[in-house]
């Protein structure tokens, strides 16, 4: 679609640029055939709305590109007026001057046409002449209405990370602190007194308790660890009195009391959970030891090492018994 003389002449004066092109051949541009000639509204993929776009401020008054004539004087005029010359893109204005048609360019690196706010995203003009999409880090999107996200632009898309515990909120007109996972969550106490319930205290202003089933304040897990709970199991511990399960068991805090010869609560990958020891380790300080002629088998059971005598397979940790005399086999 072709603009006005008059359009295209008012936007030239606000622009304060010179034209940038040059007079071409008419031939050229009909009947606008496969590309090439500048005529097409360069075609990037998605992003930022075609179409006349509201373009910033002047573009300072750079590059005197003259119009230059094509060529033989003389003769017919190239156009008659714009409708002759070529189309008009996001970034190239075409219109007919004495009978020339002649094109400006917008300045490369400004806007090309209207914008989609917030898309971490710009579509410009080159210095070609054609529009192409960029990423814009300033470009960041909307708020998204909760104030524990922030809202930038992460390698050309718009993100809303959380904001870091203890980020200053606002939670339902009330004074809030984010909990780092984009929570707000609402001041509720600046010292114990203020918490109801007969266990709880006050910590980084929440009421919280080591007996209300939930995981909060700096409880390390649900109702344990931290500087007001008893330890949870895992941790290492003195007495059963440290624990809140009140078993501490081989210098950890235990799911249970974990008595049974073979079964210890420190056995690697599954410390703080009553477990079996691994084959072939001893368990010399359970009540009933497991160790000299016999170590554990892995299933929580003592038997007999290899060539310790037996009478039966499965006495022997291996499972066989053999030989004579009889021992356990390897
Ligand atoms: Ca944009
Ligand atoms: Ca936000
Ligand atoms: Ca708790």
């Amino acid at each position: 679609m072709h603009r006005s003389a008059i359009l295209t002449a008012s936007l030239l004066s606000i622009f304060g640029f010179l034209y940038v092109g040059c007079t071409q051949d008419f031939d050229q541009f009909e009947p606008v055939p496969t590309g090439g000639t500048g005529s097409s509204v360069s075609s990037s993929s998605g992003g930022e709305v075609g179409g006349m776009g509201g373009m910033g401020g002047a573009g300072g008054g750079t590059g005197g590109g003259a119009v230059s004539s094509s060529g033989t004087g003389g003769g017919m005029p190239e156009c008659m007026n714009n409708n002759d010359c070529p189309n008009d893109s996001l970034c190239e204005d075409w219109s007919c001057t004495a009978g020339k048609c002649v094109s400006a360019q917008v300045p490369a690196g400004m806007p090309a046409g209207n914008q989609i706010p917030g898309n971490c995203r710009a579509r410009i003009c080159n210095a070609m002449g054609e529009d192409e999409i960029v990423d814009d880090p300033t470009d960041v999107p909307a708020d998204d209405g909760n104030p524990c996200t922030d809202e930038v632009c992460n390698g050309g898309e718009p993100a809303h990370p959380n904001e870091p515990a203890g980020t200053d909120c606002m939670s339902g007109g009330d004074p809030g602190k984010c909990d780092g996972n984009g929570q707000c969550i609402k001041l509720e106490c600046m010292a114990d007194a203020d918490c109801s319930g007969a266990n709880a205290v006050c910590v980084n202003n929440l009421c919280v308790a080591c007996d209300d089933g939930k995981m909060n304040g700096d409880e390390t897990g649900v109702d344990c660890g931290g500087t007001h709970c008893k330890k949870c199991n895992g941790d290492a511990c003195a007495l059963a009195g440290d624990c809140g399960s009140n078993n501490c068991v081989d210098g950890v805090c235990c799911n249970m009391a974990c008595t049974a010869t073979c079964m210890a609560c420190n056995v690697a990958g599954s410390v703080g959970t009553c477990s079996n020891l691994p084959a072939m380790q001893d368990d010399p300080l359970a009540q009933m030891a497991c160790t000299g002629l016999q170590t554990c088998d892995g299933a929580g059971m003592c038997k007999l090492k290899n060539g310790s005598p037996c009478n039966a397979n499965n006495a022997c940790v291996s499972g066989k018994c053999g030989g004579n005399p009889k021992i356990c086999q390897p």
